[in-house]
């Protein structure tokens, strides 16, 4: 086993919590922090030991809480600063960590320093934001927007353009202001003091811009965010971040590192000089992805993956994570959506993402099989990004069925359905009269209170991993070996550590396949498993292995 020093934030399972989608508290159909409060006996349940919670700061909600419009108060929908701290007190109480949403390479175009920056050119403020004069009528460069259509908005008042990488209200801040770097540091600093234990940030790898703004090619176009993540002054602007805030804490960091290349990536996060703790690198958890299309994969690419990502050196580590706020359900995705095997995947991916090398991430409604949702017209979806590419996706011939269908695999919006408490109105969600965006059609067969009590759920089997991943040292810092790469269907690795090795056996697929056990495995002990009768008997060296089966042996 690798000499990897030890540290919370690589042993700790985090928890994402999308507030607006959690649990509604007062009837108006939008989660809020009462909610979450409501359900931190059910977290502790579960047994995870770090919450991510996603924007909670005011914001008008053009991009759900992505876009700030004041950092250092609650969103009003969301409640109270006294609510967040009760909510950040109760959580300690019951020794559940909490990191925040920092969402700082834009704010809205509602934040006082956009209001004042675009009043005029000499504004004081003006230099927060990123303005351009354009190109004889035109933008100042050809970049696109990640949610539609041109990255430079053109203000009438001033006939400049402002960049936003993302939605119009969505501004880009200015990193080469020094004033705005000092402003960002002071907003860190204002939750940390109040104990808060550290930050997932934004698409962090996006703050520094090319000053040139050089034109795109074809194929930049089409990836932007691999241009848009390699500005000049990324990794300087990160060590003065840690020199001003986080070095002074005990915190856990977690880059967004969209599109960023992996050798800054591995830079960036090498513990010798370290000035994120961890990435979220998206080659897994969007393998098949070209944008909004989802396109076929094979098992042997996703194994390539992880052996790529497990081979590091002692000196990086990984993320974990199938599910967030901005990806489809991982049942859907990775699993199956038969009937016959729906439950016993969802078990499937739980022990992939427990007993992978790294820190895993789970997304609210992971824990019980949540799935996809099914949109039957465009219009149902929620989300600005889909809604935003429509036209220019529209206008270059797709047309709007294949759009349909492709979202239908791959929007954001299915993991925006509120999460799923019981099998009354709105999925136990909202007392309300409806919520602020539709409950999974699914979420009578679906939900957390026809799990809680019974051992063979969904919900029941993250809780037993999580108890048995708690302080395992040999399954969380234990060498990894993929022993069968290139099969079509089976997943099998181990993990060895100081004093044991665990054996995991998955099969990914509707067949079922046989396998030669290793010799040296020959009297594996089936610990966990997702069939209740296991499929080894002492002294057998083939295993039969069942359709989306999945176990942990351990062999001391
Ligand atoms: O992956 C993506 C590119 O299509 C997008 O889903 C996503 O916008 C990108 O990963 C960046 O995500 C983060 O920044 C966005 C916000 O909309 C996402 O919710 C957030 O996770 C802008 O703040
Ligand atoms: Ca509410």
């Amino acid at each position: 086993m690798k000499n990897v020093n030890k540290k919370w934030w690589k042993e700790q399972v985090v928890y994402q919590i999308y507030p607006r989608s959690f649990k509604d508290s007062n009837g108006d159909g939008i989660g809020d922090l009462r909610g979450i409060i409501s359900k931190i006996d059910y977290l502790k349940e579960l047994g995870i030991d770090i919450v991510w919670l996603s924007p909670h700061y005011d914001s008008p909600n053009a991009d759900n809480g992505y876009d700030i419009r004041d950092y250092y108060k609650v969103m009003a929908d969301f409640g109270t600063m006294e609510d967040f701290d009760e909510m950040l007190a109760l959580l300690k109480q019951n020794n559940i960590k909490l990191i925040l949403d920092l969402v700082v390479n834009h704010s809205s175009d509602e934040h006082q320093w956009f209001q004042q920056s675009r009043l005029s050119k000499d504004n004081p403020y003006r230099d927060y934001y990123v303005w351009r004069a354009g190109n004889n009528g035109e933008a100042p460069s050809n970049w696109p927007s990640f949610f539609g259509g041109p990255a430079w908005e053109k203000d009438e008042a001033s006939g400049e353009y402002y960049l936003h990488y993302f939605a119009k209200k969505q501004p880009d801040l200015n990193w080469e202001n020094p004033k705005v770097r000092e402003n960002v540091y002071d907003i860190m600093k204002f939750w940390l003091d109040k104990g808060v234990d550290g930050f997932r940030m934004d698409v962090i790898t996006l703050i520094s811009k090319d000053q040139n703004f050089p034109a795109l090619n074809e194929h930049q176009l089409n990836h932007p965010e691999t241009i848009y993540s390699s500005g000049p002054r990324l990794y300087e602007f990160l060590d003065e971040m840690n020199t001003q805030v986080l070095s002074k804490y005990d915190v856990m960091t977690v880059g967004e590192a969209f599109g960023v290349s992996d050798d800054l990536a591995y830079k960036i996060t090498d513990e010798r000089d370290q000035k994120i703790n961890l990435v979220f690198l998206f080659d897994i958890a969007r393998i098949g992805r070209d944008n909004w299309k989802q396109n076929p994969w094979n098992l042997p690419e996703l194994k390539a993956l992880f052996a790529q990502q497990n081979n590091s050196d002692e000196f990086h580590w990984p993320t974990i994570f199938f599910n967030n706020h901005d990806n489809p359900r991982s049942v859907s995705k990775f699993g199956s959506m038969d009937p016959k095997y729906r439950v016993r995947s969802a078990k499937l991916l739980a022990i992939l993402t427990l007993t992978q090398k790294g820190t895993p991430f789970l997304y609210q409604g992971e824990e019980i099989g949540m799935t996809n949702e099914v949109f039957k017209a465009i219009e149902e979806f929620d989300d600005v990004e889909a809604i935003g590419n429509y036209n220019q996706i529209i206008a270059s011939g797709v047309t709007r069925e294949t759009y349909l269908k492709e979202l239908n695999k791959s929007s954001r919006d299915h993991s925006r359905t509120p999460m799923q408490w019981n099998n009354t109105k709105n999925g136990g969600f909202s007392e309300g009269e409806k919520s602020w965006f539709r409950v999974n059609a699914n979420y009578p067969e679906i939900n957390v209170e026809n799990q809680l009590n019974d051992k063979n759920s969904v919900f029941s089997f993250y809780k037993s991993l999580l108890q048995f991943r708690k302080n395992n040292y040999n399954l969380i810092y234990g060498d990894y070996e993929d022993l069968c790469p290139e099969d079509q269907n089976l997943f099998i690795y181990t993990r060895t550590g100081t004093d044991k090795t665990y054996l995991i056996v998955l099969n990914m697929s509707n067949l079922e396949v046989t396998w030669a056990l290793p010799h040296v495995y020959k009297n594996p002990e089936v610990i966990i498993s997702n069939y209740h009768e296991s499929s080894i008997t002492p002294g057998q060296s083939t295993l039969k292995i069942r359709p989306w089966e999945a176990f942990i042996c351990e062999n001391s």
